[in-house]
């Protein structure tokens, strides 16, 4: 069997697909890196060698030994599942976290997302975290794009208004969100920003740019992004309007003591 048909490399292409036609990963937009055991990725007729390395461009070496497939720069997230080969790229940490080895993919010569800083420095935060997270996926999602202009950017006051929006809301991000303001993508440094968010949040919105999630599995990061989406949206359609209504403070204390989930105290008025 190849690769191509693994399960891993499957499901990438079932989510970008997904998330494209939301409408949040319009031309080259976004980006996914998906954590591998070994046992994933062994046993493949195609994935026994190493066909080129490429430079990390920063110290991973916390994640060296480690498997990721990740998306590919410049690559678009509609051609995923017809083309998975050139889309994505099956890569190996070197041992002293300088270069990712190419095992599968990227198969025109190309390389991982410009993103993949953020990526790695993502990972190795929620690892730290949370043993099982596996999963760290960046999007455009429309709505929660505009509530970024016309909301305060701050974790505490962006996080209070998406609570409030859904009633499943905090008992899905519990934690709340981190929010960052507008900063250069493709960089170290809007990758260790992230990463320090990541300590304490499963999402990080990247001001005016677009969301990054991370979980345990591809279905669950992308529910976490889709349930911020949809809090946004109703932001969005109800801004125009007086509110004359609203789910409380105590509602939401009521709802996260109901579900049993550790919520920040502090993001309650
Ligand atoms: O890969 O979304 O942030 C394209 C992007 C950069
Ligand atoms: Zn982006």
């Amino acid at each position: 069997m190849n690769f191509r048909d693994s399960v891993p490399v499957v499901k990438m292409g079932q989510i970008t697909s997904n998330m494209y036609r939301l409408g949040w990963n319009e031309r080259n937009g976004g980006n996914i890196s998906l954590l591998l055991d070994e046992g994933d990725v062994a046993g493949f007729a195609d994935t026994g060698h190493v066909i080129r390395t490429i430079p990390t461009g920063f110290d991973a070496r916390r994640l060296a030994g480690k498997y990721f497939l990740v998306t590919g720069t410049g690559k678009y997230f509609r051609n995923v599942a017809d083309n998975p080969e050139d889309t994505l790229g099956l890569v190996r940490i070197s041992a002293d976290g300088s270069c990712a080895e190419l095992l599968w993919g990227y198969s025109d010569g190309g390389k991982f997302t410009s993103e993949f800083p953020a990526h790695m420095m993502s990972h190795m935060a929620r690892l730290a975290a949370d043993p099982e997270n596996r999963v760290v996926m960046h999007c455009h999602p429309t709505y929660t794009l505009a509530m970024n202009y016309v909301h305060e950017l701050s974790d505490k006051a962006f996080t209070h208004t998406l609570w409030q929006m859904c009633t499943e809301c905090i008992v899905v991000f519990p934690e709340g969100v981190g929010v960052l303001p507008w900063m250069l993508c493709g960089t170290n440094e809007i990758g260790e920003a992230t990463a320090e968010k990541m300590r304490d949040f499963r999402t990080v919105i990247w001001g005016m740019h677009g969301i990054y999630c991370a979980g345990k599995t591809l279905d669950e990061t992308f529910g976490l992004a889709e349930t911020v989406e949809k809090a946004a949206q109703i932001y969005m359609l109800t801004l125009p309007a007086p509110r004359i209504n609203t789910i409380r403070d105590d509602e939401l204390v009521r709802l996260a003591e109901a579900f049993g989930v550790d919520y920040r105290r502090d993001f309650l008025s």
